[in-house]
């Protein structure tokens, strides 16, 4: 076979929160992440209900939001275990360690307390995973590492990018992979097979949105190493997010399928 299945990745994986991710992937055959972007906690709630069933993973931005409190929070959890999915916060941090343990761990969104999966850019060096690690580790939390950016012109590319292998090969224990675009061109040098490649950038019509964002279609995502599509736009703009939902599962999973 070309690729290892979602099980053996799991089986390989050294994190909890991987282990799950992967295990809720092929329960569900589903390797779509919605990214639900809206700036409504309450239209948040809505659509996660009816995208639920289709996704691994819901991609959430908690500071484009209205309001935030711990009911919403919990709202979020409740909905994460009703339809089984891990909750990805998108909260690329990008700062010391010192300063990163705070900002995961405290403030208006004490983001630890409810997401399984945060990521975070290597531009201060690997103290970054450090200061994350020191509040997510024992949380049973995993952390991505942005390895490339989906969007033109992006500075997050050749040795940068490889840095950010050799930086979660160190990490075993919490980091659980990279947002890449197109990690076949430079995640070969990696040597742990669990380590997941989630890819934003994602629609089924191709093209951009004009301010910078690339799109890919799935399939096309997937033959590139991609494991998980994180969809935005494309699910919560269409007049039927359910139903994009659906089409974007069928269409990642058939691509996933195809690679095997
Ligand atoms: N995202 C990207 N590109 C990256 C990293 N993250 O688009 O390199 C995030 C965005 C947004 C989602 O912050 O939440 O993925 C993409 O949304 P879209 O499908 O609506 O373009």
């Amino acid at each position: 076979p070309k690729r290892l299945s979602y099980e053996e990745r799991g089986a390989l994986a050294k994190n909890e929160a991987l282990k799950r991710l992967y295990q809720t992937m092929v329960e569900k055959k589903s390797n779509l992440s919605v990214a639900a972007d809206v700036t409504s906690a309450t239209e948040l709630l809505q659509i996660v209900d009816k995208v639920g069933p289709h996704i691994c993973c819901l991609k959430t931005h908690v500071d484009i939001l209205d309001t935030w409190n711990d009911e919403i929070a919990a709202s979020l959890v409740d909905l994460a275990q009703k339809h089984n999915f891990v909750i990805f916060e998108d909260r690329k941090f990008a700062d010391i360690g010192n300063t990163v343990v705070s900002q995961y761990s405290s403030g208006v969104y004490k983001i630890s307390e409810w997401s399984d999966i945060v990521n975070a850019h290597i531009v201060p060096g690997p103290g970054i995973v450090d200061g994350l690690k020191q509040v997510g580790l024992g949380k049973k939390k995993g952390l991505l590492l942005l390895a490339e950016m989906s969007s033109a012109g992006t500075m997050a590319k050749g040795s940068y990018t490889e840095e950010t292998v050799k930086i979660a090969e160190e990490n075993p224990d919490f980091v659980i992979g990279f947002i890449s675009v197109n990690p076949n061109s430079w995640a070969k040098k990696c040597k742990d097979g669990s380590l997941v490649h989630m890819t934003p950038g994602i629609k089924l019509q191709r093209g951009g949105d004009g301010l910078g964002q690339q799109y890919n279609d799935p399939k096309s995502a997937i033959s590139r190493g991609s494991d998980i599509l994180i969809v935005g736009r494309g699910v919560y703009r269409a007049e039927d997010p359910k139903l994009a939902a659906q089409e974007y599962q069928k269409a990642g999973w058939e691509a996933y399928l195809s690679e095997l």
